[in-house]
Formats: C-alpha cells, sequence, structure tokens
C-alpha cells in the first residue's frame, strides 16, 4: 500500500547554494515543512551545493540531513551542478541565510502543480522586515525587474528573489547560462513566458555576512539583454 503512494510522490529537489552560512543553514533546513509536504504527496531531495565555506557550513548541513555537495565556481555554478544533479520534477531554490520562509513552499509548489512553469516568491509583494534589504538592493531589484518586464511583457514583482521553484521539464534540458548572482535573471528569461505566478512572502533579515555587491546589479541586467536578443 505504502509502496503505491510512493509510486505518485512528484520529487521536489531542493537546491540551497551556500557560502559561509553557518549562522543561517541549520534553522533553514529544520524549517523546511517536509511532513506537511509529504502529506501532500511530494518527496523532498535536499541538496545543499556548498562553494568552499570556509566554516562549518557543510558540516552541520550534512548534521542535519542533506546533500551536501562541493562546486567551487560561483552561485550560477552552484544552481546548475543542483539542477543537474537533481532527480526531480520540480526544482526548489532557497538561500541558506534564513531570509526567506520555508513554510512558504506549500502555496508555491500548488501553483505549479496548477499549472504554471515558475513561481515566485516574492518579497515586493509580500513584507520586507526592517533592515533586511538595503535601499541599494531594493532600488537595484526594482531597476531589474522593470527591465525584465519590459524586455519578456510578462509582468512580475520581484525578479532577483532567491526564493522560487520550477519545472525541471520547463528548462527542456538545457541548463540556466551565466555567472554569479546572475542566475535568477537567467532562469527568468528562460521560463518567464512558460507561464509564471508570484506568492508574496516575507523577507527577514539575514544571518552571516551578504555575498551580493553592487557590480552584480550591472552584471544582471547585461544577462537580461544578453538572454533576451
Ligand atoms: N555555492 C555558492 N553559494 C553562494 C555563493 N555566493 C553566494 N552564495 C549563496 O547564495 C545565496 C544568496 O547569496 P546572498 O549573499 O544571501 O545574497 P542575497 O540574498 O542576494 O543578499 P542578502 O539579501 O544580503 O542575503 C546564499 O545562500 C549564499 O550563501 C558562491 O559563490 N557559491
Ligand atoms: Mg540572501
Amino acid at each position: 500500500m505504502n509502496l503505491k503512494k510512493e509510486k505518485n510522490m512528484t520529487t521536489v529537489s531542493l537546491i540551497i547554494p551556500t557560502l559561509n552560512e553557518e549562522e543561517g543553514i541549520a534553522e533553514v533546513l529544520q524549517n523546511i515543512p517536509e511532513a506537511r509536504l509529504k502529506e501532500l504527496g511530494y518527496e523532498l531531495e535536499i541538496l545543499v551545493i556548498d562553494g568552499g565555506s570556509k566554516d562549518d557550513t557543510r558540516k552541520i548541513a550534512r548534521k542535519e540531513g542533506a546533500t551536501v555537495i562541493l562546486e567551487d565556481g560561483g552561485k550560477a555554478a552552484a544552481v546548475r551542478r543542483g539542477i543537474k544533479d537533481s532527480t526531480g520534477d520540480f526544482i526548489f531554490t532557497i538561500d541558506g541565510d534564513g531570509t526567506y520562509p520555508p513554510s512558504a513552499m506549500v502555496e508555491m509548489l500548488q501553483e505549479l502543480q496548477n499549472g504554471h512553469a515558475m513561481v515566485l516568491g516574492s518579497r515586493l509583494d509580500g513584507s520586507i522586515s526592517k533592515g533586511a534589504m538595503s535601499s541599494m538592493n531594493m532600488f537595484g531589484n526594482r531597476m531589474l525587474t522593470r527591465l525584465a518586464n519590459g524586455l519578456y511583457g510578462v509582468k512580475v514583482s520581484d525578479l532577483c528573489t532567491g526564493m522560487r521553484c520550477f519545472k525541471k521539464s520547463a528548462l527542456d534540458n538545457r541548463l540556466p547560462p551565466g555567472k554569479g548572482f546572475e542566475i535568477e535573471a537567467s532562469i527568468h528569461g528562460m521560463l518567464v513566458r512558460k507561464g509564471v505566478a508570484e506568492i508574496p512572502i516575507e523577507y527577514r533579515s539575514r544571518m552571516g555576512e551578504s555575498k551580493l555587491r553592487t557590480r552584480d546589479g550591472i552584471l544582471i541586467a547585461l544577462r537580461l539583454l544578453k538572454d533576451r536578443f
């Protein structure tokens, strides 16, 4: 009886890129709504793709039950590696820094079941805790989101969110290009015209240090333009 149920389960591969996230990774992993997802028919595979952390990130992630893979080519390479090594029908990404609410996975996956190819956890439609996003990052994200909306003709509110899920099949056996923080933009370019939904989420202040730099904003804009034309 159980076997039959297992057969009907949808596998979700949760990819968490990490670089020195020993302060946040345990909390992120402990808050994944694994039991609820199982009840709903999802089998979860958790892949922490670590970029060569100098702290205890990998050790903590292993202790919390994640599969840990070392990939030191930057954030985009980490996400690509996760997609490549994943066995799931659905891919989910989240940061390892405690900023995103893992509980929102349930509602976001439901939107994939409803037929969307990609679902974004939108901080701009949701809420941002005081100090969680600098005004510079907020401005940059708004500008990049506008650029993406103009280029692709599909309106979203939060291009740069690190919490998103998509159907692996929608990638058509290709991997999103780019380096570092361009990965969200390149996934966006590949999938946004295949059907996107957004779920409002709460964004909290990160634990540990941010790896995002101002120049990443420019690289994201260039990536959007390059992938569109
Ligand atoms: N594997 C890997 N992961 C990375 C690398 N750079 C960043 N990350 C991870 O990617 C996720 C996003 O990076 P963050 O520093 O949180 O960037 P952000 O979310 O845009 O900015 P904050 O709002 O300040 O957190 C985090 O889990 C990082 O640890 C890298 O070079 N390799
Ligand atoms: Mg973050």
